[in-house]
């Protein structure tokens, strides 16, 4: 190392964690971790509710360098996520990095280095930002009239208040998303009553969520092979992959095949007729995010359950009020509603060179070259960042990867070499161009509303295929860089003009 950088990373959820061990691995120890909350785990941590589960196979939600003799299921329970995360980070030694209870709220890049400050007033500078603040976390509140007047108990799925009671109790849900389906599947045996509150059907994929027996547990501990062998699996890792390939082409048979599972999934599920059209999804499979469960179609003819699909009108102190005029009573309300994916970054305050503030930088829509870099933003690099690949994928396997890509730059910049690094402004704009040209062939473009989508109604996901993701991560394009050298700080001050710049050997 050249010199003695310091690093922020801002969240301590799944890439936060990451970046933490792999800067401390690399021996870099003059960085630090800031987190809103109180302890580590992200989407993890702040969701809790009923049901909660990673509907990717265990071994695969696991970072490569740990994989876990001990998930229980073949999808892993919310809970076991979380602890895995503490386990993790206390393994690695790395907690002496997190500092809690810290929300950043301004990132200013002025004389060549990030001034970060946060709500408690702390103030901190940096060489790099690592921005590892995560996709779903701002609740969706949906703007139904009267939900401010209802006067039983109501929470997004994401703030789950445990002290209020649910056994007999009469529960609705919003929202038919992975998070309403597994909250429904988890309170039909328990509600007194429960209504389900369906504006869109769900394709709804059949999946068994198998228990690991203890003997498979204990030979995964034992022999360190079958667990990565498990951890590997290429039958999953084929599917996975071929599926990223399907919902890039909206022609793909693949799709097909998965509409064809789904439609008989229903058929042979639901018994009634009149509610099996009331699930028929109509759009495209993989649309909206697949929901898959087991369970769902079980629990919604659940003698205590029903599905309700008449719009909702408004919600008055006692229930929800469907355009059917039926005022459906309730204890609890919970708004399964989703969450604002715009909000990459925000609400932090954040202006790059010349004070060029983000809010401008993404006034049309959030997004970084290869989902990493943003123009005028030097030295801040994004984890799971606006257009990385979403959806029915392993996040941990595209952070592991974006970190990889990231650690030539950091080392170009601990090196002395290069002081400043970010997206050259035109290869920043031909991957835009390119990206949405790809966009609107992908299955996502392909009529539906989901949170995929920008508000020009643009997908906002990875638009190519997993391996073309992994190619890009694994081969940096330097000459996509405009990268600053001390020489050059020296000779124009510390902002220096933009020029092409050979790209320094790695
Ligand atoms: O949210 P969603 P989610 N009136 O946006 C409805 C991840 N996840 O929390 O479809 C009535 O998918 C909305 O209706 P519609 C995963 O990536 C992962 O369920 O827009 N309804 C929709 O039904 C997932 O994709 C796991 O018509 C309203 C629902 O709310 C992402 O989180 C588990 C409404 C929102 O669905 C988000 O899932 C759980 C209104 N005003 C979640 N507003 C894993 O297993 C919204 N809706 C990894």
């Amino acid at each position: 190392m050249g010199r003695d950088i310091r690093v922020v990373v801002i969240g301590a959820g799944m890439a936060g964690i990451l970046a933490a061990i792999k800067l401390n691995q690399s021996g870099f120890r003059n960085f630090i971790v800031y987190e809103k909350a109180d302890r580590v785990g992200g989407t993890w941590r702040e969701n809790s509710y009923p049901g909660l589960t990673c509907d990717v196979p265990s071994h695969s939600y696991t970072y490569s360098f740990e994989p876990n003799p001990n998930w229980s299921h073949l999808l892993p329970p919310g809970p076991e996520i979380q602890a895995y995360f503490e386990g993790v980070a206390q393994k690695y030694g790395v907690e002496p990095f997190f500092a809690f209870n810290e929300e950043i709220v301004r990132c200013a890049f002025e004389g060549g280095r990030w001034h970060i400050e946060t709500a408690s007033g702390t103030r901190d500078a940096a060489d790099i930002v690592i921005a590892a603040t995560g996709v779903l976390h701002h609740p969706n509140y949906p703007s139904i009239p009267g939900l401010d007047s209802f006067a039983g108990d109501c929470f997004h799925s994401a703030r789950w208040d445990h002290a209020v009671p649910l056994d007999g109790q009469r529960i609705g849900v919003i929202g038919t998303g992975s998070t309403g389906v597994q909250i429904v599947s988890a309170l039909a045996g328990r509600a007194g009553k429960l209504s389900h509150f369906q504006r869109t059907p769900q394709w709804v994929m059949p999946t068994v969520n198998m228990a690991f027996t203890d003997e498979q547990k204990a030979a995964f501990r034992e022999q360190p092979m079958l667990l990565r062998a498990v951890q590997n699996d290429p039958g999953y890792l084929e599917i996975a992959w071929n599926w990223t390939e399907a919902v890039v082409d909206q022609n793909s048979a693949m799709i097909d095949q998965f509409e064809a599972a789904g439609r008989a999934y229903l058929e042979e599920t639901v018994q009634d007729p009149v509610l099996r059209e009331k699930l028929r999804p109509a759009g495209r499979a993989g649309c909206k995010r697949l929901v898959q469960s087991g369970e769902y179609y079980q629990a919604i003819q659940h003698p205590n359950a029903a599905l309700v699909d008449a719009p909702i009108e408004r919600v008055e102190p006692t229930g929800v009020r469907t355009a059917d005029g039926v005022l459906h009573e309730l204890d609890l309300l919970v708004l399964a509603t989703g969450f604002r994916t715009d909000q990459f970054l925000r609400p932090m305050n954040v202006t790059g060179r010349d004070g060029v503030a983000l809010d401008d930088a993404w006034a049309k829509r959030p997004s970084a070259y290869m989902a990493i870099s943003i123009p005028e933003f030097p030295n801040l690099f994004m984890l799971n960042g606006p257009t990385a690949p979403v959806g029915n994928f392993a996040l941990i396997d595209v952070a592991e990867r974006q970190w990889a890509y990231i650690a030539h730059f950091i080392d170009l910049i601990a090196s002395g070499r290069v002081t400043e690094v970010s997206a050259k402004p035109g290869a920043f704009d031909r991957y835009e161009a390119d990206r949405i040209a790809a966009a609107r062939n992908t299955i996502w473009g392909s009529g539906c509303q989901s949170w995929y989508l920008d508000s020009e109604g643009v997908p906002s996901a990875w638009p190519w295929s997993y391996r073309h993701f992994a190619s890009e991560m694994a081969t940096p394009r330097f000459d996509a860089y405009d990268m600053r050298t001390p020489e050059m700080a020296n000779a124009n001050g510390q902002t220096a003009a933009a020029a092409q710049q050979p790209v320094p050997a790695e």
